[in-house]
């Protein structure tokens, strides 16, 4: 099966290039059939990095995000530009672990519809969920845990693995982070079927972060409330 890495760049200079070269390698020394489609909204010289790792690679695109931009709206463009049968959104700031990813590949391969990552199980190594950050994380998540009736324990992190057709039947309309609890929410309701693995989440050395937890608390909440009781399947 093919599978199709969504990247979503804002002003990362400092890892447009390693996080593009790192997996382009990494997938193509184990034998994987794989795409990269990397979706900006940046004004740093990021998109420049972008439109030259994807010249001569057949298996990477990059395309321009939306106006205004929005982490979900990147990632609703890199689903419509996506060839492959399954999609894993990975973050472009090397938080995310490519060791996890052949795993939610293996699963999926395995019969599983989607497979969610957890930074809040045994054998998970996040520093990324230290301090208060993780903390509301992990609060507004156990919510969640309660509200769909899931053992999975972090719908948050968008860091997932679906079948294309799940995208395609979900067709998520969100434009912000609140796309990630979209896609494994609905989908759950829907009795896909899914498995949660522990995995690896690290802090960003470089450039800031994007996501303001202040903001993200009330679209989250509001869009978890929103599909649990409105059924907006
Ligand atoms: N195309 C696009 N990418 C975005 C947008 N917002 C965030 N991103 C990217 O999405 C990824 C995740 O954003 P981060 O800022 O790292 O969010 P986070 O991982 O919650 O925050 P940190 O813990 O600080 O890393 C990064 O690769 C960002 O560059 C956006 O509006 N458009
Ligand atoms: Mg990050």
């Amino acid at each position: 099966m093919k599978t199709s890495f969504i990247i979503p760049f804002k002003d990362e200079v400092q890892y447009a290039e390693i996080t593009m070269r790192n997996a382009y390698l990494f997938l193509s020394e184990r034998g994987i059939d794989f795409e990269l489609v990397a979706v900006d909204d940046s004004s740093d010289g990021t998109w420049e990095i972008l439109q030259s790792f994807e010249e001569g690679r057949e298996n990477v695109v990059a395309v321009k995000g939306g106006n205004p931009p929005g982490y979900g709206k990147a990632l609703r463009k890199g689903f419509t530009v996506a060839t492959g049968d399954i999609i894993i959104p990975f973050n472009g700031d090397l938080s995310d672990s490519l060791d996890d990813a052949l795993a939610y590949i293996q699963l999926i391969e395995n019969g599983y519809e989607m497979v969610f990552g957890s930074r809040f199980i045994a054998g998970a190594t996040a520093t990324s969920s230290a301090g208060i950050k993780g903390f509301i994380s992990q609060l507004g998540n156990a919510f969640i845990q309660l509200l769909f009736c899931t053992n999975s324990s972090d719908m948050t992190n968008s860091f997932k693995a679906y079948r294309k057709m799940v995208i395609e039947d979900i067709k998520p309309t969100e434009n912000g982070y609140n796309i990630g609890i979209e896609i494994a929410l609905k989908g759950i309701l829907k009795k896909y079927k899914y498995t949660t693995i522990p995995i690896s989440c690290l802090e960003r050395k470089y450039g800031e972060s994007k996501m303001s937890i202040l903001k993200t608390i009330p679209s989250y909440l509001s869009t978890a409330l929103k599909i649990r009781f409105f059924k907006t399947l």
